[in-house]
Parts: structure tokens; sequence; C-alpha cells
């Protein structure tokens, strides 16, 4: 089947520059995806958006070059509740990919088991409008009891307006809870403002929840550097991130985020990326614990 992109998609970078930054060894990229190869995996019928297609060979490829050790995929919505191309990638990776996956509510012990299999250690539940329609509660918390018996954890994504609302259903999850991208926070808005506080009282009262400290170039509106190598890339979004890892640092966790759905204004660099971690990680210990043993404890611990 022929898929036409979306009008306005930026396709990911393909020669990224490589990070002055050192990542430590057995470093884990904890966020990203992949899409397609369509012909292969086709797109979801009920998707909202159709990406350009992001191989899990260009994924490795891109580990590779970055430095990382292993890559933690998280299905994306174009892709629905079909893990195929997910599993696929996983199963592909020796060992060196974990996958969150997005299941319906009647799948089946066995179905569930052979994700398991695969390397599937969470799945997501997604609350942005944009991005999918809306799923029941009572469903969600079906899926959430029957992933807690098999060690799984949740994966949540929302935008910070909604984080009021959606407080006593994520507070009721059975699991650990992972928040994508510090709940989307408004970085024009004051890092110890009534917002972004909230989110903080939301992990220091529930011990369960951890978060990605990703996607800098999302929440950011001083932007990217002008050019590569350029010292203070998305600084603003820095006091958001650096408070989240200080504070919380047994739950934090990074990801490139490639090959980053549905950027608008900008295709990130995912050497500038990575080089960011520096600025909300300052010292190895906190480097080590957000790149190597989080991660390594959420999806590696058998
Ligand atoms: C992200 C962010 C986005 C998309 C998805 O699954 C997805 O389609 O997660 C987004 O558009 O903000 O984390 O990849």
């Amino acid at each position: 089947m022929k898929f036409q992109k979306s009008p306005g998609w930026l396709d990911w970078c393909s020669e990224p520059s490589r990070p002055v930054f050192l990542l430590p060894e057995g470093a884990v990229d904890a966020h990203c995806h992949v899409f397609g190869p369509a012909d292969i995996f086709p797109f979801a019928a009920e998707r909202k958006y159709t990406p350009c297609d992001a191989s899990k060979e260009q994924l490795f490829a891109l580990r590779d070059r970055l430095g990382f050790s292993r890559n933690v995929i998280v299905q994306a919505t174009c892709h629905g509740t079909d893990n195929r191309a997910l599993v696929d990638a996983c199963r592909s990776s020796g060992g060196r990919a974990r996958g969150v996956a997005s299941i319906r509510p009647d799948i089946s012990d066995g179905e569930l088991h052979d994700l398991h299999e695969a390397g599937v250690r969470g799945v997501r539940f997604n609350f942005v409008r944009r991005l999918v329609d809306f799923t029941p509660r009572d469903e969600l918390l079906d899926i959430a009891g029957r992933v807690a018996g098999l060690g799984w954890h949740i994966v949540v994504y929302f935008e910070s307006a909604d984080l009021p609302d959606l407080w006593d259903f994520f507070s009721g999850l059975p699991t650990i809870v992972v928040v994508d991208h510090m709940g989307r926070p408004d970085v024009t808005k004051n890092v110890d403002g009534e917002q972004f506080e909230l989110f903080v009282r939301f992990m220091r009262e529930h011990e369960n929840v951890w978060s990605k400290v990703s996607c800098p170039d999302r929440l950011s509106a001083s932007g990217p550097p002008a050019v590569a190598g350029e010292a203070r890339p998305y600084r603003d979004v820095v006091p958001f991130a650096r408070r989240i890892v200080e504070t919380f640092p047994d739950r934090v966790l990074w990801g490139t985020d490639w090959p980053h759905p549905n950027v608008r204004d900008h295709m990130p660099d995912d050497g500038v990326l990575v080089d960011f971690i520096a600025q909300i990680a300052p010292t190895r210990a906190l480097q080590r614990k957000l790149l190597v043993d989080n991660p390594a404890r959420l999806y590696w611990r058998e």
C-alpha cells in the first residue's frame, strides 16, 4: 500500500552531528520509535498522521552513531495497536531493544505473553487529543491490571493542562507510571510556578511515578542552537528538566524521541540533543543514573 506523508511533515535528520558529550558505558535511548517501513508494516487506519519511514536498521545505525548501547522503542500512534514493527525491531536487536506497546483491551493472554517474550515491558496510555481518540478509563484500568501481573509498567502521555483531571486516574494505577516529556510543561512559565509545581508534587506524592526528561525540542520556545556545538541549545527547558533530574534522580529516563513525529518548526539534530544531557544532568553520577542504571532497572531486570 502507498502512503502519502502528512502535509508539512519533516523527515528525520540523516546526518546528525557527532555528540561532544561522552555517553556513559551502557547508555540507553529510552524513548524512540520505528515507523514502518510502510510496505512491510502498514500504518493504522485510525492514525492521525502519516510519517516517513524510519526503520529498525536506521534506528540501530543512529544508536551506534550517537554512542548508545540500547534502545527502548515506544509504539507510535501511527501504528495504532498493531505492534508488529515494534516487535520485529525488538526481536532483531539481539536483546539490545525493549518495547512499550499499545494494546487493545481484548488482547489474549497468549498475545501478551508473546509481546513479553519479544521484549515488551510496558504499555502506553496516550491522552493527547491530537494523537488519539478517547479510550474509556475502565478499559484502561482493565489493561493496567493485566499488565501489572506481568511486571510491566505504564507510560502516560498528556498535556500539562490535563494533569488535574488525570491525577486521580493516574493515582489508581497499580504499576510504575512513566510520564512522557515531564507532562509537557509550558516552559515560558516560571519553573517555580503553579503548573510545574503541580507536576513536581505529583512525583513527590507518588513514589511509583517516573519521568522522561526528553524532548527539549518539543517544549522549547527559545529554540535550537543556530549551529551545532553552540553552548546552550533549548536553554529555556534546562531549569525544568534539571529540577526533575536533581529532585528524583532514581526515577528519570532520557530518550532522543527519534524520528521526532509531528515536529513543526525544526527537525532536531540528534547529536545536539545528546549534548543537551550535560545541561540537565550536570554530574557523572546523575548521568549514570539517568542513562544507565534507571533504564536497566526498568527494562532489563529479568
Ligand atoms: C512522541 C510525541 C508525539 C507522538 C507520538 O506516538 C506518537 O505518535 O508519541 C507527539 O506528536 O507529540 O513522544 O513521540
